[in-house]
């Protein structure tokens, strides 16, 4: 894992090519962010540019969460994607991994808090409010306590995955830890995060988000904050398997012919029509999503995952 930071005057395809990067793989990633920002591939060399720019300082805050966010991004399938996002971004702070450990992390946190440039705070994980926030600490602070410091400050606020966004598994009933979304719990304080959708989300949403902040574009949310560029539609309208849905031809069972055929997983409990989500179209690791897999969606992104969107399956 390399995370490049003060590389001075370097061009950004300079830094790529020293990453061991080839134009070639990096035009292909910016093709497939553009596609993902619903932009078409002609857009590429407008996500080039704003990935090869100035890099935008980052702080990276963990709060409840599984770290499966952050596995996402890092464990692609092409070594070169994580390069690329941690070398498009100054990430100044990011506790899992970053070298730093005890006073100099929270100096690099100070530091990069204080940058005169400004900084986009990105947050994993939901907060925990119950019994002044006590349920989660870092270094003698309060999760809730380390937000609430940070996140008004920062230029834009991003909350990747769905603890973040709404408070995911964490905030399952009984919920005894009080834990919630970013937006929820700090209403008062004007905090208006972009939610970056999913358990786990996909990275590209998150690069795409990127960009456009970058390149100082507009990014229109929904009325739960997710971005339409991403979460315009539902599973279910981009599924492959919606022609079978729409002939009325549901599997009986994961184990079945007819499932391998690639009918319909309605009947064992997909939440793909009320789950707003592109994984049919941006797939992960550009290889595969979870219902061509043969798994039903769960509703990931949707802010009752975990309760409302549960049991899972049916039988
Ligand atoms: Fe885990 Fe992230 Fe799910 Fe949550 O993902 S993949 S529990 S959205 O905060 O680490
Ligand atoms: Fe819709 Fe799920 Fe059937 Fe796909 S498998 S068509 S998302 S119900
Ligand atoms: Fe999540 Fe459903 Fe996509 S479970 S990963 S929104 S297919």
């Amino acid at each position: 894992m390399r995370i490049a930071v003060g590389l001075g005057k370097q061009s950004g395809e300079e830094r790529l090519e020293r990453q061991g990067v080839s134009r070639r793989d990096f035009m292909k990633f910016c093709t497939a962010v553009a596609v993902t920002m619903g932009m078409g591939p002609a857009f590429a060399p407008e996500v080039a540019a704003a990935l090869t720019g100035r890099r935008p300082s980052v702080v990276y805050l963990h709060a409840a969460e599984c770290t499966g966010c952050s596995e996402a991004v890092l464990r692609t399938y092409k070594p070169f994607i994580d390069s690329l996002i941690l070398d498009t971004i100054s990430l100044d702070y990011h506790e899992t991994i970053m070298a730093a450990a005890g006073d100099a992390a929270e100096d690099a946190l100070h530091k990069a808090v204080a940058d005169p440039n400004g900084f986009i705070c990105i947050v994993e994980g939901a907060i925990p409010t119950a019994q002044d926030g006590k349920f989660g600490y870092i270094s003698g602070h309060t999760m809730y306590d380390i937000c609430k410091g940070i996140l008004p400050k920062a230029k834009a606020v991003i909350c990747m995955g769905t603890c973040a966004c709404f408070g995911g598994v964490q905030a399952a009933a009984p919920n005894p830890t009080g834990a919630k979304g970013v937006n929820d719990a700090y209403a008062e304080l004007g905090v208006k995060a972009i939610n970056i959708a999913g358990c786990p989300p996909n990275p590209l949403n998150l690069v795409g988000t990127i960009v456009a902040l970058l390149r100082g574009q507009e990014i229109k949310v929904d009325e739960l904050g997710r971005p339409e560029m991403f979460f315009k539609h539902t599973v279910h309208d981009l599924c492959e398997r919606r022609k079978h849905f729409d002939a009325g031809e549901f599997a009986p069972s994961f184990n079945s012919e007819e499932a391998r055929k690639g009918w319909c997983l309605y009947d064992l409990g997909c939440k793909g029509p009320q789950t707003y989500n592109n994984c049919p179209k941006v797939l992960f690791n550009e290889t595969n999503w979870p219902v061509a897999a043969g798994h039903p969606c769960i509703g990931c992104s949707e802010p009752g995952f975990w309760d409302d969107l549960s049991p899972f399956y049916q039988n």
